[in-house]
Parts: structure tokens; C-alpha cells; sequence
């Protein structure tokens, strides 16, 4: 890459010397990849800029690094460069593992499961990654100018890129390490990187065995249209960052318990029966305790159709805790709550940006879209708004539950999880999303055998909070995949300075932790997953506000067909 950020072919440059790659692979020499360079073998055509041997660093072996593009190209949508990074381990195991990246991509950075993340080299994998098509210092990406979307590289980081990538990597792969075959291939990502993997087990379902998807951002546009409905609640009634604080803990005294047990964690939110109109007025006045329900309630469109679900309200007490998070500068009232731009020249919150971000550049074509007064009111969606932002990001919204027959049928596993803190996207559409596997995949019991979820109480948006949120999923897939041994319980920690201080297992839905009744809280032993339970599917007041259980009934799948258009 040179000083301006571009992906640059670099005439050989890096590329390790054949001593230094025979020490590392004991195979392989230099040659291999520039032969690759020249064959673009199975009509993918791919450029090699840079291959470095980096030393061995415990728990890490050595391994050539290895960058580059893929020219794409089809899928409706012109040419387009994809860059890549493919780590190519000495003690090669055989597997693959492509690494999903967070929010709108643009660089090498993964989004996979940090304790995943932490064992792939160690234990061997052959690793890839994409920028899907753009670095994100080219502000162009997105539009070339008003009203004209730049369509390679939208398409690329909708979908094609991850495709296209994956079989330029693959073939990397076996060419670097001289074999015909790849003993299996997973996927690892969270938010944006979640939604990669499962748009990939949807169009490609031949691409990867097993999939992890970690907080998949399942349906961006209504996840914008969440956090516009959020910040714009706040905008007519702020709410100081302390009395969220108040608020927080106002829901821990009446939900904690409901769960059996008073240990600072709430197992199902949905449960709980919290209304800020207690609050008022010694905490929050009515026009605020109004703006809370309002965060609590789903996206509907003007029929009442629900399109995305409500806020959990652990998110609520979450709202002060995160000083770098999505809401971070609601320490301060907007300057102008009632403009298009309400925060001026300051920075906006995090979900304020998320969700112009990707609905003017990628729904209106036009970052001048007065968004704050010509969408919604009061999470109420205007239909025409709500068509044409559906519409045009249609390609990069996997929560379609008619499409993952095949990659079910042909044995592939999908591993995902969600924190029930997530301030960024909403738990509760992970649980939309499942209940309409559920529904369209034979049941709970059976749609097990392909995808489990496992929510994550007390964590925020991919890892972090207060409940424990490290845990490792690629363990729980590998013997899934290779073993027939699916995860009922998957063990998660919580650290507090690198000392872990408590742990309980995760359990597939709808299946909820339950405390055995003795020893140490903090001890996962002591609690257990039972089967065949459902608690997770009671749904008490607000989970029925947020359109869960009774609260999404009969709309379930209306959401889709009435108000998605042409998804
Ligand atoms: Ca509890």
C-alpha cells in the first residue's frame, strides 16, 4: 500500500526470499506465487503485491503474509479491485478461515470472535480477509456524485467481493501449500462481518462449511431507522448521562430477580416489566420517560407493520456506560435538536451517524437528505422512504429465511450469538431472525441441527460489558463440523484486569441459564442449560412493547412481504 492508501502492484517488492519461505513452509518457494500471478487460475484473476514472512511469536508459528487484489467482476455491477490479506502458516492444518470485517469495511481488520481470532494462526488455519472492494480513505466509494452510486464497489462490499476473494484465497491456498483439496472452510465475523457470512451460507452456500456470525447486522436499513427512531427520541428530550445511570439501575432492582437469581444479570429482558413512568418526576419527567418507551418500541410502517424490534431494555441502563460508544456524545444536548444537522459542527452520537451514514449515501444516493425531519416520526416510516431504502439496499440483507435450504442441505452449520447490551444493532432482531429460521426450517429442534444462536446476557455490541462476553466459538464449530457434536452450552468468561472473576455458560436458544440453586454464582459449573426449555420465548411486557412474543404475533412475517418491497 503507498502513502496514499492505495492498492498498488509493487513489482515484487516484499516478496520473501525462498530460504526464508522454505523455513516457514518447508514446501513452498517464491516461485509458487508468482506462478499464481501469471496461471489466475479457475478464471479468477488475482494480483500478489506483497508476500512476508513473519517470524514465529508464541502462541503464533511463523507465516507468509501475503497481500493483494482480485479483479471482480459480474453480478450486475462493473469491474471493481478487491484487496486481500492471506496468512499462510508453516503449520499449515489443513482448514481454511476467512475473517469477516466490521461497520463498512475498507481495511484489513478483522471482526471475527477476539478468542477465535486468537487461535487461528496457533492452530494452523490458512487465513484471508477483504477491504471488500474499497479502502476507507476514498470518499468516493459510496457515490461518485449526487444521485450516482458508485455501483462496483457498492455491489463488492454488499456481496461480491467476500465471494470472489474467497475463491481467489482458496486457490492461493492450495497452490502455496501443493494440494487439490482444503479439509474444510469456515467463516468468522461479527456485526458487519456477521452479515457477510450469513449473506455468503445464503448466495454461496458451497463456499464455507461452518459459519460464525457474531451480532449480525441483519437488516441495516431498519437498524438505521432504530437508531434514527433512538436519537431523535433523545433530541426531543434529552436526558443527561447520569440519570440514564438512575434509570440502569431502576431496571436492575425490578428485573434482575425475575430470572431466579439477584446477580447483577438480566438472562431474558424480554421478561421484565419496567415503565419509566415510575421514574417521573423525582427521576425524569414525563417527556423523557416518554422518549424512553419510544426507544423501547419497534419500527413500524404507517399500517403498524412491524419492521424492526424494539430496544432491549438492558440497553437502556446501558446507555452511560460505553464513554467512546454509539451514544457518547449525548453528554451534551444537540445544538440544534430540529435541523437536519442537529449536532452542528460536533461530532454526532455513534448510531446518529451509523444511520445517516448508511441511509443517505446508501439509500438516497445524497448526503444533502434531510433525514431528522422527512423519514419517521415517532418510528412511524413513511412508505415511500421505507421503499426506496428497502429496495436499494436489498442485496445486503440476509434475514430472508427462505434462503439458507441449501447451504443447510448440504450439511453446513451456522454458529451465531448476540449480546443482550448491544447498543449498535438490536438483539431483538437476532430473535426475529431465529424464530423465522425456526419457522421456516421445521422448528427449534430441527433448525438446531444446521444453526444455533446463543444470546449473550450483560454483552455489549460484539464483546465487553458487564456479563461475561469471552467465549470461543471456532472450538464449538470445529466439533460440530468435524465431529457431528453440536454446542448445547458454550462456556463465556467475564475478566476484570486480565483475571477472570466470573463465567456461565451461553445457551442455544431458546434455552436460558439457569442457576442450580447453590455454590458460587460466579462459577459456570453451577449453572446449566436445560434442555428442551424455552424460557427465552416467554415474553412479559417489554418484550411484547419491543414486538416480541405477543408484541410481534401475527405480524411476523408481514414486516417482510408488506413493507420490505423487493427483498
Ligand atoms: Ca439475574
Amino acid at each position: 500500500m503507498d502513502s496514499d492508501g492505495k492498492l498498488t502492484l509493487s513489482s515484487g517488492a516484499g516478496l520473501a526470499t525462498n530460504s526464508r519461505r522454505e523455513a516457514a513452509t518447508g514446501s513452498a518457494d517464491s516461485e509458487s506465487l508468482t506462478t499464481f500471478e501469471v496461471s489466475a487460475a479457475g478464471g479468477v484473476s488475482r494480483t500478489i503485491t506483497s508476500a512476508t514472512d513473519v517470524p514465529a511469536a508464541a502462541p503464533n508459528p511463523e507465516y507468509c503474509d501475503v497481500k493483494g487484489t482480485v479483479a471482480t467482476s459480474g453480478e450486475g455491477a462493473g469491474a471493481n479491485l478487491a484487496g486481500f490479506e492471506s496468512r499462510l502458516p508453516a503449520n499449515w492444518n489443513g482448514k481454511f478461515i476467512f475473517n469477516g470485517v466490521g461497520g463498512l469495511a475498507g481495511a484489513f481488520v478483522s471482526s471475527a470472535n477476539l478468542v477465535d481470532q486468537s487461535l487461528f494462526l496457533a492452530r494452523g488455519y490458512a487465513t484471508a480477509i477483504t477491504d471488500t472492494g474499497h479502502l476507507n480513505t476514498d470518499p468516493t466509494w459510496e457515490i461518485i456524485s449526487a444521485g450516482e452510486p458508485n455501483t462496483p464497489k457498492v455491489i463488492d462490499y454488499f456481496f461480491r467481493a467476500v465471494h470472489e476473494v474467497t475463491l481467489a484465497t482458496k486457490l492461493l491456498v492450495k497452490d502455496y501449500y501443493h494440494t487439490t483439496t482444503i479439509a474444510h472452510s469456515y467463516f468468522d465475523g461479527c456485526s458487519n462481518g456477521g452479515k457477510m457470512g450469513l449473506i455468503e451460507a445464503m448466495r454461496f452456500p458451497s463456499d464455507y462449511d461452518g459459519i460464525i456470525a457474531g451480532s449480525p447486522w441483519l437488516d441495516p436499513v431498519g437498524t438505521s431507522l432504530w437508531g434514527l427512531k433512538n436519537m431523535k427520541a433523545l433530541l426531543d428530550a434529552y436526558i443527561p448521562l447520569p440519570v440514564f445511570a438512575t434509570v440502569g439501575a431502576a431496571i436492575t432492582k425490578q428485573c434482575d430477580a425475575a430470572d431466579g437469581v439477584a446477580d447483577g444479570l438480566i438472562q431474558n429482558p424480554a421478561k421484565c416489566a419496567f415503565n419509566p413512568d415510575g421514574l417521573v418526576p423525582e427521576t425524569l419527567t414525563q417527556k423523557q420517560a416518554d422518549a424512553l418507551k419510544l426507544i423501547m418500541k419497534p419500527v413500524t410502517d404507517e399500517k403498524g407493520n412491524l419492521v424492526y424490534p424494539g430496544s432491549s431494555v438492558d440497553n437502556l441502563g446501558q446507555f452511560n456506560s460505553s464513554p467512546r460508544g454509539p451514544v457518547s456524545q449525548l453528554e451534551t444536548p444537540a445544538a440544534a435538536p430540529t435541523s437536519a444537522r442537529p449536532w452542528r459542527g460536533a461530532m454526532p452520537p455513534g448510531n446518529w451517524n451509523l444511520a445517516t451514514g448508511i441511509l443517505l449515501a446508501l439509500g438516497y444516493y445524497d448526503p444533502s437528505v434531510d433525514l431528522n425531519n422527512s423519514i419517521e416520526t415517532n418510528g412511524v416510516v413513511k412508505p415511500a422512504a421505507l421503499k426506496l431504502i428497502y429496495d436499494r439496499l436489498a442485496a445486503d440483507i440476509p434475514d430472508d429465511p427462505s434462503k439458507y435450504g441449501a447451504f443447510f442441505s448440504r450439511g453446513g452449520k451456522l454458529l451465531m450469538y448476540h449480546g443482550y447490551d448491544d447498543l449498535i444493532i438490536s438483539p431483538y432482531s437476532s430473535i426475529w431472525f431465529y424464530e423465522d429460521l425456526a419457522e421456516k426450517n421445521g422448528g427449534y429442534e430441527k433448525l438446531a441441527e444446521n444453526a444455533r444462536l446463543f444470546m449473550v446476557p450483560g454483552m455489549l455490541h460484539c464483546n465487553g460489558g458487564s456479563g461475561p462476553n469471552a467465549f470461543d466459538t471456532l472450538s464449538a464449530l470445529e466439533k460440530w463440523v468435524e465431529k457431528g457434536i453440536a454446542p448445547d452450552g458454550i462456556t463465556a468468561t467475564h475478566s476484570t484486569s486480565d483475571v477472570v472473576d466470573r463465567s456461565m455458560p451461553l445457551c442455544k436458544f431458546p434455552e436460558q441459564a439457569h442457576y442450580k440453586g447453590s455454590g458460587d454464582l460466579n462459577d459456570a459449573a453451577n449453572w446449566s442449560c436445560p434442555q428442551k426449555d424455552q424460557s427465552i420465548l416467554a415474553s412479559g411486557p417489554n418484550g411484547n412493547q419491543a414486538g416480541l412474543g405477543a408484541g410481534r404475533g401475527g405480524a411476523r412475517m408481514l414486516a417482510r412481504s408488506s413493507s420490505k418491497g423487493g427483498n
